[in-house]
């Protein structure tokens, strides 16, 4: 994709994500299907399946060569990441939706050939729209967001972390990350992993460090995190891979690797 079709795109997924985002917020204080998926606790909504739907008729009738995918079905089968990919997750933080009504987002990440081009997060209920085209840097809003600081070490860092991990679980030591949480200033959980990439790439958290995400879960989020000079991994620190589950740290530079090292003992 050259740069003017880049910016033609990106600024129709804009114009999609904010209707989507008005739309949820019209169609969520009256009643909605909730539905139970692989757990009791891994929650859909009718109106994460219908938003995604919205997604995949706009991009299917605009960009008939494009390609969707996304969580609840309604995009492609994907088996590589060849031409122009949206990687969609209608809501992210499902359960803060049913639950909380607030602290959940619409997430898109937009991949050329496998490079991620255009990463969008909208904050639904805050109004908050986090936006990137690869190269020009990200924003929050209208706001250009700074590159992240270089001074941060972890003993001062404020870490994104679901309490999970650090209890007896199948992935990871749950005694490192119980060193890594007595190590920083402070741990955070939102319950949405494209919030939290988000607040990464704002700096008000330097780190983000989860097991298990699905591509549509960190599409955007890579995209908006390098063009503030962040890094996402794997847990083991290596690459991310967009068509398969994946642990996931996403950091400030200056921590990534010591948090890897120092603190992450994965299972085999
Ligand atoms: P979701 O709300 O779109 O399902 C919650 O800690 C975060 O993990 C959310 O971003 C949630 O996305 C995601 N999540 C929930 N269940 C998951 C699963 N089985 N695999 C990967 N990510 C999941
Ligand atoms: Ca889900
Ligand atoms: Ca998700
Ligand atoms: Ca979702």
């Amino acid at each position: 994709m050259n740069d003017q079709q880049k910016q033609l795109i990106f600024e129709q997924a804009k114009q999609w994500i904010l209707e989507a985002g008005e739309r949820i917020r019209a169609k969520m204080h009256e009643p909605f299907v909730i539905e139970t998926k692989s757990t009791p606790d891994d929650l859909v909504t009718e109106i994460d399946q219908n938003t995604e739907q919205f997604f995949a008729k706009k991009i299917r009738e605009t960009y008939p060569d494009h390609r969707v995918l996304g969580e609840e079905g309604f995009g492609d089968e994907l088996a590589d990441l060849n031409g122009t990919v949206w990687i969609v997750d209608p809501i992210d933080g499902t359960m803060n939706f049913v639950h909380q009504k607030q602290n959940f987002a619409i997430s898109v990440g937009i991949y050329s050939d496998g490079i991620g081009e255009i990463g969008f997060i909208y904050d639904v209920m805050g109004d908050v729209l986090y936006q990137s085209k690869r190269g020009e840097g990200a924003y929050k809003n209208d706001q250009k967001l700074s590159p992240l600081s270089s001074d941060v070490v972890l003993e001062r860092s404020i870490v994104g972390l679901n309490a999970f991990w650090a209890t007896e679980n199948p992935r990871v030591d749950k005694n490192g990350m119980q060193e890594l949480i007595r190590k920083v200033r402070g741990t955070r959980s939102y319950g949405s992993a494209a919030l939290e990439f988000a607040y990464v790439v704002e700096g008000n958290m330097d780190a983000y460090v989860t097991m298990r995400l699905a591509p549509w879960d960190v599409a955007a989020g890579i995209v908006l995190l390098n063009e503030v000079g962040g890094i996402t991994t794997k847990a083991d620190g290596t690459e991310v891979n967009m068509l398969t589950t994946n642990s996931i740290i996403a950091s400030n530079p200056a921590i990534h690797r010591e948090i890897i090292d120092k603190h992450i003992e994965l299972k085999k």
